[in-house]
């Protein structure tokens, strides 16, 4: 049975590593499992074959067989959980990884998702400009604890895991706004796992697929 994800026909950054299809990529890339995509327009989330994956309308989705998932931090675990390479053998270092992929998704991402929206969707709001530094402290604040934690350390806890992969994935968005380079140590980790092999098929696949010619 092939795994199928679905990612954005186009997606609004050009392919260029920021949706969230990418860390499903790299951690099929990772433990080395083959994947197939199908890619979904903005109307086609909303209709009522993607919506049976995603209620919410979203991507990406994850189908193996009649198993059919969303959630990224629930997609990254459940291939992490049943194949080598993303998750330590130790129980105790396993459950700290497990702990790490949370951290990234509900204590660093939420701050950093807020300072998209403020900069893209109500960057035109008449509030805005008062409202972006504000948000931007909140991720500040997150940002500098995660930054004090991770020192000159080379992953968040020993060998590379599924927490990193998570953690990685989500700081990325802090490229644009040019926050990630405020600290150096989140700079040189978000650099480190884009330097892995798994993570540059996991680019170039989400990259080819929106640089395709029209149909
Ligand atoms: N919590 C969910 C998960 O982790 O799976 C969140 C999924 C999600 O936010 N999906 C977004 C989506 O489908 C795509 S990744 N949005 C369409 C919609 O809600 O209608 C978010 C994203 C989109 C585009 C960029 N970009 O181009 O820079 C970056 C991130």
């Amino acid at each position: 049975m092939t795994i199928t994800i679905t990612a954005f026909e186009r997606s609004p950054d050009g392919g260029r590593g920021l949706a969230r299809d990418t860390r499903v990529r790299w951690a099929l890339e990772e433990v080395g499992l083959p994947y197939a995509v199908r890619p979904v327009s903005f109307a086609a989330m909303k209709e009522p074959a993607h919506l049976a994956r995603n209620p919410f309308g979203q991507i990406p989705t994850y189908e193996d067989g009649d198993l059919a998932l969303f959630e990224t931090g629930a997609i990254v675990f459940h291939v992490a959980e049943r194949h080598a390479g993303l998750l330590p053998d130790d129980a105790k270092a396993r459950v700290r990884a497990i702990m790490w992929m949370f951290a990234a998704v509900n204590s660093v991402e939420p701050p950093i998702l807020e300072l998209s929206i403020a900069r893209i969707i109500e960057g035109d709001k008449p509030w805005a400009k008062e409202r972006l530094p504000l948000v931007m402290d909140r991720v500040r604040d997150r940002a500098k604890q995660l930054s004090a934690y991770l020192g000159d350390a080379d992953w968040l806890d020993g060998a590379f895991s599924a927490g990193d992969l998570m953690m990685v994935s989500v700081l990325i968005r802090l490229k644009p706004s040019g926050l990630l380079f405020e600290y150096p140590n989140l700079a040189t980790h978000v650099a480190r796992g884009e330097a892995r092999p798994a993570y540059k098929r996991a680019f170039d696949a989400q990259l080819a697929l929106n640089t395709r010619p029209a149909d």
